[in-house]
């Protein structure tokens, strides 16, 4: 039999890959479950491993291995024995510590470092790996997996000029788990069916550029320059809320009763200003008024993008004196930075979120326009926080909001892209969900917003391991 065909069966009857309903650490049910971690376990099926992976590995040129921790790690102690290459190891813990080493081990700059990882899914825990690996001066250009989920991972780390081997593929295994009679071809469809659907999309998906921290809240509050991030983090922290509402609705009466209805639940209260047929100072002092009793922060979604002349008008002139009283606004960067340059002149009370990628079908803000954000925000960190992003795609000094949230997945029929909350702050890894309609055209406007902040939080805890 193939060596392929006996690992898989092998795998399967060991209980490694597992058929059924699994609710994963993320906290999304998966209809298949692998935990690789078993195959120290079995010293025969560690070998058939190591055995597939070495024939990827032969083909390699490479001074020095590293496995993922930790289920790779046994992988790439045996690679490193068996071809007497030396192995160094990355530290899981974060970085908070003195003098410990990043990385472990005899290495010198330039060395080209192979990694070796059991399973990629998204490959966020590649990336995680690769970071430290690249600031010690070793070079990484090849990742060898057993197991590629399909899910993305490959092409995000094609972004990083780093290709993916992969000993085997989930339809790989699939098949040969129907042809061998493990599995019914009717249970195999229903999985590859899982599987298509569930392919992180190139807009949902991790960037170039993904932060591979995993820090709190509490340990970002003293990395970020601009006042409003660190007040927003003080109010995320004490009301363990990291959610915005999208309060669109066009009357002043409903926005004020939406602010004070989920006030309590939230950090942000996001706005657009535009759409209130009656607005009016009155209205925009009782807005502050409940800003300031419930503690949470007004954004105005204002999504500035023309020359900074016109909107430093946009912003503090007009009917609606945004600057005035607006907490956060956020911007395109379309116009290049006199935009950035222009908000951060006229107020220095308002913090700045760049739109770095967008929630809707088909819009242009894909990779190449996601870097020149991150590269304008580092400009103008003192006045820019964060981004609208679909996730975490830079460094934790700045703070990640993404929009189109609802704890039902689909869309609307406008080109809305709905993510669940879990997806959005556990495996996309931002940081504030923004729910408008999820929340808005509840029945009881109030309890969605709790279910909202606890599902969001929740997300939160489990993914900082708390
Ligand atoms: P919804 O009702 O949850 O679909 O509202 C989403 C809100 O977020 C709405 O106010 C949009 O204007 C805003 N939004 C968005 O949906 N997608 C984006 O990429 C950006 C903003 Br930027």
């Amino acid at each position: 039999m193939h060596p392929l065909r006996t690992l898989v069966i092998e795998l399967y009857d060991k209980q490694v890959i597992q058929v059924g309903s699994f609710k994963l650490k993320s906290g999304i049910t998966s209809p298949i479950y692998i935990d690789l971690r078993v195959t120290i376990s079995y010293p025969s099926l560690l070998r058939q491993v190591v055995a597939c992976l070495q024939d990827i590995c032969r083909s390699l040129s490479y001074d020095i291995l590293c496995g993922v921790p930790y289920t790779a790690l046994p992988f790439a102690t045996l690679l490193s024995v068996e071809n007497s290459v030396p192995m160094v190891m990355r530290r899981k813990e974060v970085k908070d510590y003195g003098t410990k080493k990043a990385i472990e081990g005899v290495f010198q700059p330039n060395q080209t470092c192979l990694i070796i990882e059991d399973l990629i899914t998204s490959g966020s825990s590649v990336l995680e790996t690769l970071e430290p690996l690249v600031k010690e001066g070793l070079v990484v250009k090849d990742v060898v997996v057993l197991l590629d989920r399909e899910q993305g991972g490959k092409d995000n780390l094609r972004k990083h000029n780093i290709q993916l081997h992969s000993v085997l593929k989930m339809t790989d295994i699939l098949e040969i788990l129907k042809d061998s009679g493990r599995l019914s071809a009717d249970k195999v469809a229903e999985l590859f069916e899982y599987f298509h659907s569930t392919q992180v999309s190139s807009n949902s998906s991790i960037p170039s550029g993904m932060a591979s921290h995993n820090l709190s809240f509490e340990q970002r509050l003293s990395m970020i320059r601009n006042k409003v991030g660190r007040r927003l983090l003080e109010i995320v922290l004490k009301k363990q809320s990291n959610l915005a509402v999208a309060a669109d609705v066009t009357t002043s009466q409903e926005l004020l009763s939406i602010a004070s209805q989920v006030g309590p639940h939230i950090c942000v209260l996001k706005t657009h200003v535009d759409i209130i047929e009656d607005w009016n100072e009155t209205v925009c002092e009782q807005l502050v008024h409940l800003a300031k009793s419930h503690q949470f922060l007004i954004f105005e979604d204002r999504k500035f993008a023309d020359i900074g002349n016109t909107v430093e008008l946009q912003f503090t002139g007009g009917i609606f004196h945004i600057s005035q009283w607006a907490d956060i606004v956020n911007a395109h960067i379309i116009a290049g930075p006199g935009t950035i340059q222009a908000l951060r002149k006229a107020s220095e009370h308002c913090g700045i979120l760049l739109l770095a990628q967008m929630s809707s079908k088909g819009n242009l803000a894909v990779e190449e326009y996601t870097q020149k954000a991150i590269q304008f925000a580092k400009q103008y960190e003192d006045a820019v926080f964060g981004f609208i992003s679909m996730g975490c795609i830079g460094e934790p000094n700045f703070i990640y909001f993404t929009p189109g949230v609802k704890l039902e997945k689909g869309g609307d029929s406008l080109g809305q892209q709905y993510t669940d909350p879990k997806t959005v702050i556990g495996i996309q890894k931002s940081d504030i969900a923004i729910v408008g309609r999820g929340i808005i055209h509840a029945s009881d406007r109030k309890e969605a917003a709790l279910t909202y902040q606890k599902a969001c939080w929740d997300a939160y805890v489990q993914r900082i391991g708390k």
